[in-house]
């Protein structure tokens, strides 16, 4: 059944909705088997429902959870393989108390129209709070359809933000992700292939192949692309250093190839540290894992480990991975309310590290 959303009576839907935290003493009173049989064949249930929402970024500030999500809208910008019908316009801010709290929109914190330089595609955000301001993070097209990272500040988790005038100095590509290290510093994670243009750039530079989303990318034989990385500067709002592109490489130390399609990085980079080492998490893009490696700095090199999550339904995979109060969960998405690409729905679930260092895989179906 794929049009769950749509064809669903509204007050069916809220049942549904309120039985992610509660399944046992709900499912009796939705009535339609349908129903059931379709929700149980997910791990998880959407957290929000009245909006479309994805690519969440969940951090723990101040004792409470809040998420950072694109979103999605319907648009009549037709699909393609640069992902121009994910035509965002603004972005939302949720709160959770707690991992099994209601979840709480406060409402749009940014819009398009709020940023100077941007010009559409308002894509998958982050936020990082440093002495009491929040920062919002996210990519966006200039006038000129080509993706820069901008930062919007504000004095509350839950914005509102105001835009700096101009995209960060040096950005470029998709999907940042701003990770806090255990000694203040902060790095910035971003970069996405296809759509997310990140192979029309080497050592920084812009060199345009073509307009194919393959355009541009090593060779097969090659080593694959990295995400990039760069220290934040002080105030939060430019880099502090020449970005510098990450090595992935597989247990044997050689680099991952671009045509390792099902290890290779595509986008969605996340940074967390579990007992000193740094696990960069990350899509496949084109084969919908969520994979991760380690390293033991922030810049790696790092190695691939294995798989945070199996593909979810819907093309895209974007993930983060926060701690509250001792654990761990993973904040995801996938498209159980549309059944299309581009409408997603944020979800959650308990993520493991088992005693060996390694991540349990999740399987976000049952
Ligand atoms: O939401 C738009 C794009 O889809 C994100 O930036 C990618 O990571 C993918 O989830």
């Amino acid at each position: 059944m794929k049009n769950l959303f749509k064809s669903l009576p509204a007050i069916t839907l809220s049942v549904l909705l309120l039985s992610c935290n509660k399944p046992s003493e709900t499912t009796e009173s939705i009535e339609l088997d349908e129903v059931q049989e379709s929700t149980s064949k997910y791990l998880s249930q959407p957290l929000v429902s009245d909006h479309y929402t994805a690519d969440p970024s969940a951090h723990y500030f101040d004792g409470k959870i809040y998420i950072y999500p694109s979103h999605d809208v319907e648009s009549d910008v037709p699909q393609d393989d640069l992902g121009s019908h994910f035509n965002m316009m603004d972005y939302h801010v949720y709160s959770m108390e707690s991992p099994t709290s209601p979840i709480v929109d406060a409402g749009k914190v940014l819009g398009v129209d709020d940023i100077p330089w941007a010009k559409r595609q308002l894509w998958a955000p982050d936020a990082a709070e440093k002495d009491g301001t929040y920062y919002l993070y996210f990519p966006a097209k200039d006038e000129n359809d080509i993706f820069k990272i901008g930062v919007a500040s504000g004095s509350s988790p839950t914005g509102p933000f105001t835009a700096q005038p101009e995209p960060i100095q040096g950005s470029y590509s998709i999907d940042p992700s701003v990770y806090e290290d255990t000694d203040g510093s902060y790095y910035m994670y971003f970069g996405g292939i296809w759509g997310g243009q990140l192979q029309k750039y080497r050592d920084n530079k812009f060199e345009d192949k073509g307009p194919a989303p393959t355009d541009g990318l090593p060779a097969d034989d090659e080593p694959a692309l990295g995400p990039i990385i760069a220290k934040m500067s002080d105030n939060m709002l430019e880099f502090a250093e020449t970005p510098k592109e990450i090595k992935i490489l597989d247990q044997n130390g050689s680099p991952i190839l671009n045509g390792d399609n099902e290890r290779r990085f595509f986008e969605a980079a996340w940074v967390h540290k579990y007992e000193g080492k740094y696990y960069l998490s990350y899509s496949t893009g084109d084969t919908h894992f969520i994979a991760y490696a380690t390293a033991d700095n922030p810049y790696g090199p790092f190695t691939y480990q294995g798989v945070v999550l199996n593909p979810v339904e819907g093309w895209t995979n974007h993930h983060s991975i926060v701690e509250v109060d001792g654990d761990w969960y993973l904040y995801y998405h996938d498209t159980q309310l549309s059944g299309e690409t581009h409408l997603r729905n944020i979800k959650m679930t308990k993520l493991t590290h088992l005693p060996d260092g390694s991540i349990q895989t999740i399987d976000p179906n049952n």
